[in-house]
Formats: C-alpha cells, sequence, structure tokens
C-alpha cells in the first residue's frame, strides 16, 4: 500500500483541536510529580507574531513536550507583555482606545500561537494590563515602600517641552527629543525608584552560582553592575583660586597607584563647583551649556571630542603641597558616578591622554612595562593601562601596581585633615567600593501602564493607596487629543480625598516602567486564581525557578537584572522564597534572511523574487517585472528592509511542522539560522518522506501483529535486527541527552541517520522473519517519538498508523536498553616506547594476543620501532598498547 501524501493543512487544526479538548498541557498544582517550568519570554502584542516569536516558543515547547514525556509535571504557560506607548501611538494614530487595541491583537496573536501547535497551558493566561494582574504589582510596590524598597527621588531628569515627557538618555539626540526634535530640557523631578542598588553586592556574587547561564550574559550582568574597588581622594583647593572659598575637592580613583602622573584634575558640568564657578564666569556657563547639548547617553559621551574648560581653580597634589594641578570642567566626567570628580593620568589612561594631547598638558608615565627602559619609555598617542613597575613616582619607584595602590590607600588613610566648615579631622583617603548601578528609576509620564497606587495629600504628603480600595484602574475614557500624560488631563479620575485626612488631594499620575510588569509574571504563572495575592507562597516556592527561561540576548542585561532584584524583593515582603528568578537561562539566536534591492534602492520582499541558480552564481529576478534585483547582505529580519517571512504564510504553505523542523535543524539554537526556501523546501520534503516511512514500517510491523493480538517479543534477534535495534537505541540516547542539552540541532541529525537506517532495512523488500518485523514496529514506534517534540502534529498521525493508543503528546519516552548501547568493538591508543603513533580497533571481545599481533603489524609501530625487536607490549584493557622496543 503507498500511502497518501501528508497533508498538514487537514491535520494540524485537528490535532490543535483535540489537545485543547483534552486540555492534556494543562498543568495542576497538585501534581505529586516533579515538576519542571519551562517558560520563553512573553510577548508584546504588537499584532502580529514574527518569525523570532516562532523560533523561541519552538524551543521551549521541544523541551516542554521531552519533560513531559519523561514524566514530569510540566508548567509551559503563556501571557503578554502587554504595557506600553505602541497602544498610545494608535491611539494618537487611529483613534483606537489602547485597551481595545492591545486586546485585539491578544485574540488575533493567540490565534496565530495556537497554529504553531505548542503544548502551552492555555489555562493561566494573563495580560500584564489586565486589572486583576496589576492589582497584585500595586500591593507589591505598597509592600516594598513599606520595606524602604520603593522610594521617591528627585532626580534630574531629560524633558521634552514639546511631548511633554520625561526622556532616556537614548531618546535625546543631539540634545533634542528623539521624537519632536525639540530641544530638551534637564528637569529636576520627583521619580518614583527602586532600591536596587541595596543588592548590588548581591546580585553581582549570585552570578557566579547560576552556572546553566550563558558565561556572555553572566559578564554582561558583571559589567552592566560594575563594581569597582578604589580609593576617595580628598585633594586641597588653593582656596585663592575657588569662587566661593570651597576648599577640597574628593575624586574617586581606581588607579592611586598613577597620582605622580597626575597633570589635571576634570570635573562634571554637573559638580556644584562647576556650578559655582560658572555663576561667576560668563564663559564657562555658556562652554557648559554646549557640552550638555550633545546628549547624555554613556555612548555618546564615550565617543565624542574630549573637551575643557579651564576652571582657572588649583588644586594641591596630595603628596607635594607645591604642586598645583588645573582643574578643567570636561565633558567626559558624569556627575552620577564616584563624586563627579577626577584626577586625569594622561600617560595610563586613554580618554586623559586625548584630553591632554588636546590643550597640550604633556605626561609623565609612572608604569613601565617589563622589559622596557624606564629612561625611554615614552608615551604618545596610546595610553598604557596594562601591567609593570612604578617609575618617576618618589616613594612609590620600583613597586608594582598593587603595592603601590596599597602605599598610597595606607598612607592616606592616616593622613588627618580637617573637613570644610566643621574642623573635624578626617583622613585624606578612603577606600571605597563603587557600583556603576543605579536605582531604578520606575516612573512613567504614561497612560498606558500600571498606575502607581499613592495619593499626594497637601497635609499629609504622600499617602498609599488603602489595599482594599486597589486596583487603581486606569479610566477608559481619555483623550490623547493634547501631548503629555492623558491621566493628567482626565478631569475627574486624578480628583480625590484624602484616604487619611479627609482632605482635597490628588493621585499619582505617573505610571510603572513596563519593566516592572515583567519583573514577575513567572511567578504569577504559579498561581494566576490567588485573587487575593500576587503568590500563593506554598505554590510559588515549589513550582519556582523557571527550570529552563529561553528568549533573546537583546533581554540579556535589564529585564534579567530587574527580575533578579523583583523576586528578591518578593521574598523579603513575604511572597516567594527564593531569590534567583531562572535556575537556566539560553539565549536563542536571531532569524535573519537575504537583503534585496533594486536599482532605485528600495527594498523588496523574499515572496516578491525569484532566485535563479546559474553555474556558481545565483541571481535575484522581481518576479512582476522580470528586473534583476541586488542581493545584499544577510540581515536580522526587519521591516524596513523587508527582508521578512510571515509565520502564517509559511504555515498555510508548509505546515507548521516543516517550520519548526527547519528552524530547529539548521542551526545549533544559540546561533542566528538563516531563513532559505530552499532548505525549508527540504524540511517538507523530509516530512513526507518520514510520513512514507513509517507507513510502510506499519505494513511490516503487522506481520509483528496487531493491537489486538501483539506478538511477544522475540527470544533472540538476528544480525539485522540487533543492528536496527543499536541504531534504535543508539537515536535515542543521543536524542534524549542531546534535548537535555538543547542540542537541538544534533539531535535533528541523529534521527535523519536513525531515520536512514530505517529505510534501509525496508529498502530490502523481502518478507522479513518475526524478529526482524519486531524490531521494524520498535524501530519505527522510537522513531515518532524522538521527532513528536519537533513536528508534534506529524508525530500524532504516525501514531495512529502504527496502531497505537493514546496521544503521542501523552506517550511516556521510551525506554533505553543499555546493554544495546555498548559497541561490539573498541578502539584503543597505540604507543611506543610511551608515544603515539596511532591506534587500532579491535573486537571487544579480543584476547591480548590477537591485540598484540594486530598492533605490530600496523605499519606506525613499525616505522617507530625501525627494525628493533620488541621487548614488550603492554596492554590496558580497553585503553592504551604500549610497545617497548
Ligand atoms: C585616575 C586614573 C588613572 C584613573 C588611570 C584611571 C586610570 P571604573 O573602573 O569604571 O570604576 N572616573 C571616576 N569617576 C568618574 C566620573 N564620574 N566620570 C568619568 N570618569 C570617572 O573607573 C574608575 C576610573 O574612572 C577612575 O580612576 C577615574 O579615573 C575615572 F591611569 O582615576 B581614574
Ligand atoms: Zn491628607
Amino acid at each position: 500500500m503507498t500511502a497518501e501524501r501528508y497533508n498538514a493543512r487537514e491535520s494540524e487544526p485537528r490535532w490543535q483541536r483535540l489537545w485543547d479538548e483534552k486540555a492534556i498541557f494543562a498543568s495542576k498544582n497538585d501534581d505529586p510529580r516533579p515538576k519542571y517550568y519551562v517558560l520563553e519570554m512573553f510577548p508584546y502584542p504588537s499584532g502580529r507574531i514574527h518569525i523570532g516569536h516562532v523560533r523561541n516558543y519552538t524551543l521551549g515547547d521541544v523541551l516542554a513536550r521531552f519533560m513531559r514525556a519523561k514524566g514530569y509535571n510540566v508548567l509551559h504557560p503563556m501571557g503578554w507583555d502587554a504595557f506600553g506607548l505602541p497602544a498610545e501611538n494608535a491611539a494618537i494614530e487611529r483613534k483606537v482606545a489602547p485597551k481595545a487595541w492591545t486586546y485585539d491583537n491578544i485574540a488575533a496573536m493567540k490565534k496565530q500561537l495556537r497554529s504553531i501547535g505548542l503544548s502551552l497551558d492555555w489555562s493561566r493566561e494573563f495580560a500584564t494590563c489586565d486589572p486583576s494582574y496589576y492589582k497584585h504589582q500595586q500591593k507589591m510596590f505598597l509592600d516594598m515602600l513599606r520595606a524602604g524598597l520603593a522610594e521617591r527621588e528627585k532626580r534630574k531628569l531629560n524633558w521634552d517641552p514639546v511631548d511633554m515627557t520625561v526622556l532616556a538618555n537614548e531618546q535625546v539626540i543631539d540634545g533634542r527629543g528623539w521624537r519632536s526634535g525639540a530641544v530638551v530640557e534637564q528637569r529636576e523631578m520627583s521619580q518614583w525608584v527602586f532600591k536596587i542598588t541595596k543588592y548590588s553586592q548581591e546580585l553581582l556574587e549570585a552570578l557566579d552560582g547560576l552556572d546553566r547561564w550563558p558565561d556572555k550574559v553572566r559578564l554582561m550582568q558583571r559589567n552592566w553592575i560594575g563594581r569597582s574597588e578604589g580609593l576617595l581622594i580628598r585633594f586641597a583647593l588653593d582656596a585663592a583660586t575657588t569662587p566661593a572659598g570651597e576648599s577640597e575637592l574628593k575624586i574617586f580613583t581606581t588607579r592611586p597607584d598613577t597620582l605622580f602622573g597626575a597633570k589635571f584634575m576634570a570635573i562634571s558640568a554637573d559638580h556644584p563647583l562647576a556650578q559655582a564657578a560658572a555663576a561667576k564666569n560668563p564663559k564657562l556657563a555658556e562652554f557648559i551649556a554646549d557640552i550638555k547639548k550633545i546628549g547624555t547617553a554613556q555612548s555618546i559621551i564615550d565617543t565624542a571630542e574630549k573637551q575643557g574648560f579651564d576652571t582657572g581653580i588649583k588644586a594641591v597634589h596630595p603628596f607635594d603641597p607645591n604642586w598645583k594641578l588645573p582643574v578643567y570642567v570636561a565633558n567626559f566626567v558624569l556627575m552620577e558616578y564616584g563624586t563627579g570628580a577626577i584626577f586625569g593620568c594622561p600617560a595610563h589612561d586613554q580618554r586623559d591622554l586625548d584630553f591632554v594631547n588636546k590643550y597640550d598638558l604633556g605626561n609623565v608615565p609612572v608604569v613601565c612595562p617589563e622589559g622596557q627602559d624606564p629612561k625611554t619609555f615614552v608615551i604618545t598617542d596610546v595610553a598604557y593601562d596594562g601591567d609593570g613597575r612604578m617609575i618617576n613616582s618618589r616613594f612609590l619607584d620600583g613597586m608594582t601596581i598593587e603595592a603601590a595602590k596599597e602605599e598610597v590607600a595606607k598612607r592616606l588613610e592616616t593622613e588627618l585633615r580637617a573637613l570644610p566648615g566643621e574642623g573635624r579631622l578626617a583622613p585624606v583617603g578612603e577606600r571605597q567600593v563603587n557600583f556603576r548601578l543605579r536605582d531604578w528609576g520606575i516612573s512613567r509620564q504614561r497612560y498606558w501602564g500600571c498606575p502607581i497606587p499613592v495619593i499626594h495629600c497637601p497635609t499629609c504628603d504622600v499617602v498609599p493607596v488603602p489595599d482594599d480600595q486597589l486596583p487603581v484602574t486606569l479610566p477608559e475614557d481619555v483623550s490623547f487629543d493634547k501631548p503629555g500624560n492623558a491621566l493628567d488631563h482626565h478631569p475627574t479620575w486624578k480628583h480625590v480625598t484624602c484616604p487619611k485626612c479627609g482632605g482635597k488631594a490628588v493621585r499619582e499620575t505617573d505610571t510603572m516602567d513596563t519593566f516592572v510588569d515583567s519583573s514577575w509574571y513567572f511567578a504569577r504563572f504559579t498561581d494566576p486564581w490567588n485573587e487575593t495575592a500576587p503568590t500563593t507562597p506554598a505554590v510559588a516556592n515549589r513550582m519556582m525557578p523557571v527550570d529552563q527561561y529561553i528568549g533573546g540576548v537583546e533581554h540579556a542585561i535589564l529585564h534579567l537584572l530587574y527580575s533578579r532584584f523583583f523576586t528578591r524583593a518578593m521574598k523579603a515582603t513575604g511572597h516567594v522564597d527564593m531569590s534567583e528568578p531562572f535556575a537556566g537561562m539560553f539565549t536563542q539566536g536571531m532569524v535573519v534572511h537575504e537583503t534585496y534591492q533594486k536599482a532605485d534602492g528600495s527594498w523588496v520582499t523574499p515572496a516578491e523574487v525569484k532566485i535563479e541558480v546559474a553555474g556558481n552564481g545565483r541571481r535575484a529576478v522581481l518576479m512582476a517585472t522580470g528586473e534583476d534585483v541586488e542581493i545584499g547582505p544577510i540581515e536580522k529580519m526587519s521591516k524596513s528592509k523587508k527582508n521578512t517571512v510571515d509565520p502564517d504564510d509559511i504555515i498555510a504553505s508548509y505546515g507548521a511542522d516543516v517550520a519548526r523542523w527547519f528552524m530547529l535543524s539548521d542551526s545549533p539554537p544559540d546561533r542566528d539560522v538563516i531563513w532559505s526556501d530552499e532548505r525549508v523546501q527540504g524540511a517538507s520534503r523530509f516530512v513526507q518522506r518520514l510520513w512514507r516511512l513509517v507507513n510502510e514500517s506499519a505494513e511490516i510491523a503487522k506481520i509483528a501483529g496487531n493491537k489486538a493480538a501483539p506478538a511477544a517479543r522475540p527470544e533472540t534477534f538476528g544480525p539485522e535486527a540487533l543492528a536496527l535495534r543499536k541504531a534504535a537505541h543508539g537515536a535515542l540516547d543521543k536524542v534524549s541527552s542531546g534535548i537535555e542539552r538543547l542540542h537541538f540541532n544534533v539531535c535533528l541529525a541523529h534521527i535523519r541517520e536513525f531515520a536512514n537506517a530505517l529505510s534501509e532495512v525496508l529498502a530490502k523488500g523481502d518478507k522479513p522473519a518475526p524478529d526482524l518485523a519486531w524490531a521494524v514496529k520498535e524501530a519505527a514506534t522510537i522513531l515518532v517519538q524522538l521527532f513528536s517534540p519537533m513536528m508534534p502534529h506529524l508525530a500524532e498521525e504516525c501514531w495512529v498508523v502504527l496502531g497505537q493508543t493514546g496521544l503521542v503528546s501523552e506517550a511516556d519516552w521510551p525506554q533505553i536498553e543499555r546493554d544495546l548501547l555498548v559497541e561490539d568493538s573498541v578502539t584503543l591508543v597505540v604507543q611506543v616506547n610511551g608515544k603515539k603513533r596511532g591506534d587500532v580497533t579491535v573486537p571487544r571481545a579480543a584476547q591480548n594476543a590477537d591485540i598484540e599481533a594486530a598492533v605490530l603489524a600496523l605499519d606506525a609501530v613499525k616505522a617507530a620501532l625501525g627494525g628493533k625487536p620488541v621487548r614488550k607490549v603492554i596492554v590496558v584493557p580497553m585503553r592504551i598498547v604500549n610497545v617497548v622496543g
């Protein structure tokens, strides 16, 4: 019998409906089996699933289906990261309410997700914009407020006067707002912050324990937290030169060893001393206004040309009262780090060197690399920041950097000087640990976010909204006609009576940064039904942490760090009992595609071009007109370059299984995968091949009995049957361990290889003996189970063909027969007089005499002996043969 073609379009929705009806992917919190929590980063409901989502969710789905078959109680939920700016932009541009826009998008995307055949527990679904979700977020905000983990802080912020909103540093370009183009003002504003810096050291140290996280992600977090050990030094100022008699300047340095290479001091434009000096010096004030225009993003500051203004103020070197250093206001010193002031040592810091070279201040090297002559060692354009010995540094000369740092710290720690204005004596130097990490500012002047549940009362100040009045819900009758925060413009929403004194008061109209919403959703999934509390601690503590989290590397810093902080905050306020939310983290690569460009520079989509292969070149032709288009570089899929493929199109033409298989097979999951129509077609052909193979196997399997009367397992297996069984169990072993390590592309290669082995047996065409028929049935069953996590619909269909009962999605993973994995032969390393000369493969049961004979017959051994007689042959069983000549 030749089977008909497998029809994915007919089959896939049918199985999806059945899985749904039987709710087989819903996990129960009272399930006594060991748990396994697989989570993919939940999507923003933009309106459509993109191909990157398909890859992300397929990776998680393979693991979820596998762990379920292995007998775990798998938690694999899905939800929506639903607050954010695009909904407001849609409201402005298209006059649709943000809520309606968001929920419509969710409905559309949910339909798309279902078509991929993911084994998700939809019973736990929520969107972060559901009041039943953000109600608990408001509760936790108040808990954190009481615990001192949330605070109000005055911060200088970038204010866009046209859009009437605060901008992140990255949104200020050339001093203007990225959307409005208006000149950005610095405004001091009260902000709500989460005190993440209370956990700086802990968040850093705990990275060491996250051994199932990619090293690169841990490194990025480490750098972001940015711990520096250094010295705080109080430089005396020559009071005669200061604007208002200021007598000292505090700096932070990680290189106190380089103090004798100091050439200048520099302070931030926002430093009080700079402000005081500018008040008396219009030129300086002008300079400060100028440098502030370029923007405050770190990346801009790092690349901008170094600029400074000599204030005329002089600082005194801490080790030499006669040594005066000029104090500059410089554009590369940030007020937010350390003390907002530095001493500059140009020979050993590139920024400082660029600076002195511009202003002709010169440099003196104080660290000499090993092997260089201190007398001739000079620095011109490249600063030296490597190791070496101290030179030109008086009492430090000859020391290592470490010893010099220690010596400077010791001397300055014990030197005392009166504190300005106090007269109390204090050390001139103080060891200090600094972190780059700042507290997390969460206030956003936005409508479509979680309202911050406090009330401002003129008499009582900040008053938390009482628990029984939560949630503070967003009003729906809002207008976006005016720029700024729609909550602010709302006629009534913000006007309330103070819960404390009953007087007139106003609500906080800022909403929370959407990163807050995604910092605890994984905990909520453990019991989304709890109406009275964010979590049910007993359940959360059992189901958490997430065993495997999967998502894009673009979230490697902020989202993961905020989630790690928030979990600690939830622990401190009694909602969970662990510190780390994600035991395993995996960052998947992107889906990339060639780009195509017409002669006029416009981009065209892959669907519009036809690729012609001519000789060893490829040519792209625009199908509509026949004109040539240029094949451009392979890039991340993006709307602007039109190099996207639409998951709906792919699923409609090939089926979800093909899309899943292609994306798993073509690259290791952490690397980029290049979308290629030709290779997708290859995956599609493979699906049909598997379908024929299983059907043919099913025919043969009938010899080995049927569902009603299964044949007994044969007592013994002939060589052919045994070889097939070994191939089956070998594949089972490799695929099982491959899935556990997320080496999916390797698993798929093993499945292909095993399918070939089965094909070869069937190709012989003879009517097989019962032992082989039994082995074919076993092999086909294992094969279907092996690809079921990747292509679940095809697998269900094949399961029926093989006469199996129930769903393959619910079947237990096959048991490996370990004795079938033992190889028949072993390979031993061959040495001559202790040096490796080759290897030899012999039957596992070979006697020493046979091994010796085989080894001595090797050409490499004969050559190494060079005619000398053999004195002894030592055989280390299963490992080494050493020939002593
Ligand atoms: C003198 C020196 C000599 C420095 C030298 C470096 C090399 P990390 O490691 O990132 O903590 N610095 C301190 N505060 C700064 C600020 N607000 N803005 C810009 N730069 C600042 O960096 C610490 C070093 O960065 C400090 O050590 C200081 O320069 C500079 F050969 O002091 B150093
Ligand atoms: Zn009040």
